[in-house]
C-alpha cells in the first residue's frame, strides 16, 4: 500500500525507525504518532508555563522569534521530565536512523506560540552548514506537540521535499507549497533539518500552542547550543548515562572529543576506559 506522504508513523511500530528514516530521505519530514502520553504532555506544559512565569520569560522581540512566542533554551537543565524526553529509546532510534550513530544533541527549545502570533519566516536550520545544498543530513530537528497542533493555532508549516532545494532560502514560488503539519499532542514531527519549515500564524483568540524543539546533529558537528559551558559540572554528573553522551562526554569515531587523550566521561567522575582509533593500529603499521 502506498501511504500518503504525510500519514502519521505509529511510534511503537517495529519498523518505526526504518520507515521513519525513508520517508525524511525522501519528503524531508515524517510525522511520528503517540510518542508521548496525554499525562506527560499534560505535565510538560505546566512546567514550560511555571519556567515562563519564575523566569518572566518575554516574548520574542524579532519578526523571526515572534512577537507572541516565548522560548526557553537548554530546557535539559531546567528539570528531570525534559532529560527523560530526550533520551526516550524510540525517539532515538528514529534519530539514528537518520543520522548514524554517535549523534550529538544540539540543543532542547520550547516554543510557546500565543493567540496574534503571525508565520514565521521558512527557513531551514541548518541554514549555518556550508557544504552546497543538498547534502547529506547533517542535523534533525524533532517538533515535539505538547498540544494539539492545528492549522489555526501556530502548527508548523513546511515545505515538503525542500531539503533536495539547492536554495539556502525557499523561493516565492516554492513558499506557495508549503503545509501545515497538524498533529495530535504527543505526536513529533521529524525534519531532516535542511527542509524549509517555521511556525505558523495563531489565528486563534485564546488558544496556546506548546511545542518543544529537540535537535540533533551528526557526531562530527558542532551542536547548536553549548550544553557542556551551559551546564554545571555537578549537574551534568547526575544526567542519565545516555545524556551525558549525547551533550558530548562522547568520543566519535575514537577521534573526536576526547580530553587530553582521555575519555571526556571521566571529568565526571565516571571509570571508562578510552578506546583511541590510533590504538587500533598495531606496531609497525604506520612505517613506511
Ligand atoms: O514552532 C515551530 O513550529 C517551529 C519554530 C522554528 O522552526 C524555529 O523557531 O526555528
Amino acid at each position: 500500500m502506498t501511504e500518503l506522504p504525510n500519514a502519521p508513523i505509529p511510534a511503537r511500530a517495529p519498523d518505526a525507525p526504518s520507515r521513519v528514516g525513508a520517508r525524511v530521505e525522501c519528503d524531508g519530514y515524517a510525522i511520528v504518532s503517540d510518542l508521548f502520553d496525554a499525562a506527560t504532555c499534560a505535565r510538560l506544559v505546566q512546567q514550560v508555563d511555571e519556567i515562563e512565569r519564575e523566569h518572566a520569560i518575554p516574548f520574542g522581540q524579532n519578526d523571526f522569534e515572534g512577537f507572541r512566542t516565548r522560548r526557553i533554551f537548554n530546557l535539559i537543565a531546567r528539570g528531570p521530565l525534559f532529560r527523560a524526553l530526550v533520551v526516550d529509546e524510540t525517539l532515538l532510534s528514529l534519530v539514528e536512523a537518520i543520522l548514524g550513530e554517535g549523534f550529538l544533541l544540539s540543543g532542547t527549545t520550547s516554543m510557546h506560540i500565543g493567540p496574534g502570533e503571525t508565520d514565521q519566516l521558512l527557513h531551514p536550520d541548518d541554514g549555518m552548514v556550508t557544504l552546497p545544498r543538498p547534502h547529506s543530513a547533517t542535523m534533525v530537528t524533532v517538533l515535539c506537540a505538547l498540544s494539539d497542533f492545528r492549522a489555526e493555532n501556530g502548527g508548523t508549516r513546511l515545505i515538503p521535499r525542500s531539503h533536495r532545494d539547492p536554495a539556502i532560502m525557499p523561493s516565492p514560488e516554492s513558499q506557495t507549497k508549503a503545509i501545515r503539519a497538524e498533529m495530535p499532542a504527543g505526536s513529533i514531527l521529524v525534519l531532516n533539518a535542511s527542509t524549509f519549515h517555521g511556525g505558523g500564524a495563531n489565528t486563534t483568540a485564546d488558544e496556546h500552542r506548546y511545542g518543544l524543539s529537540i535537535q540533533f546533529v551528526a557526531g562530527w558537528c558542532r551542536q547548536q547550543q553549548n550544553l557542556m559551558l551551559g551546564t554545571p559540572r555537578e549537574l551534568v554528573a547526575t544526567y542519565p548515562r545516555r545524556l551525558q553522551e549525547l551533550i558530548g562526554y562522547s568520543i566519535f569515531r575514537g577521534v573526536m572529543g576526547h580530553v587530553n587523550r582521555e575519555h571526556p566521561l571521566r571529568l565526571l567522575g565516571t571509570d571508562v576506559e578510552t578506546k583511541m582509533v590510533w590504538d587500533e593500529i598495531g606496531p609497525g603499521e604506520g612505517d613506511d
